[in-house]
């Protein structure tokens, strides 16, 4: 069985021009892109998306970071999609993650991580519906 996951290319990394060697890894690894789109997200549009996030001291700096750019959103499947993800991406502040993990390698600042992926299977349906909606 295979699963669903939403990553996301955040404004940091397509500034720094490496969603090409973001995108080479993520085939690297195995999984399989099913659907894959540019935007540039409005503050309300990263309000909606970080919504479990809103009573977060970080909630408004972070939406304002997610929407000062252009990202790239990704539908990815494999098997255990979701974790195999969480691992390739590293630790969510970039000077925790190990060698060798997206966010060690790109990650600039725990607000300026470079990636996003869903956290769980409820998570990951109700973010990839969030940006692929049919
Ligand atoms: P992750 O992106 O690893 O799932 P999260 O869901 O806890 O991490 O937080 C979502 C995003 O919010 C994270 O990628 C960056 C930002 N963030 C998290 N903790 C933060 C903090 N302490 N200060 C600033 N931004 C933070
Ligand atoms: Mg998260």
């Amino acid at each position: 069985m295979t699963e669903k996951t939403l990553a996301i290319i955040k404004p940091d990394a397509v500034k720094k021009k490496v969603v090409g060697k973001i995108i080479q890894r993520i085939e690297d690894e195995g999984f399989e892109i099913r659907s894959m789109k540019m935007l540039h997200l409005t503050k309300e549009e990263a309000k909606g998306f970080y919504i479990v996030h809103k009573d977060k001291k970080f909630y408004n700096s972070l939406t304002d970071f997610m929407s000062s750019g252009e990202i790239v959103v990704m539908l990815l499947e494999q098997e255990n999609a979701i974790a195999h993800w969480r691992e390739v991406m590293g630790a969510t502040d970039p000077a925790l993650a190990t060698p060798g993990t997206i966010r060690h390698g790109f990650g600039f600042s725990v607000e300026r991580n470079a990636v996003h992926g869903s956290d769980g299977q409820a998570t990951a349906e109700w973010e990839i519906n969030y940006f692929f909606k049919e």
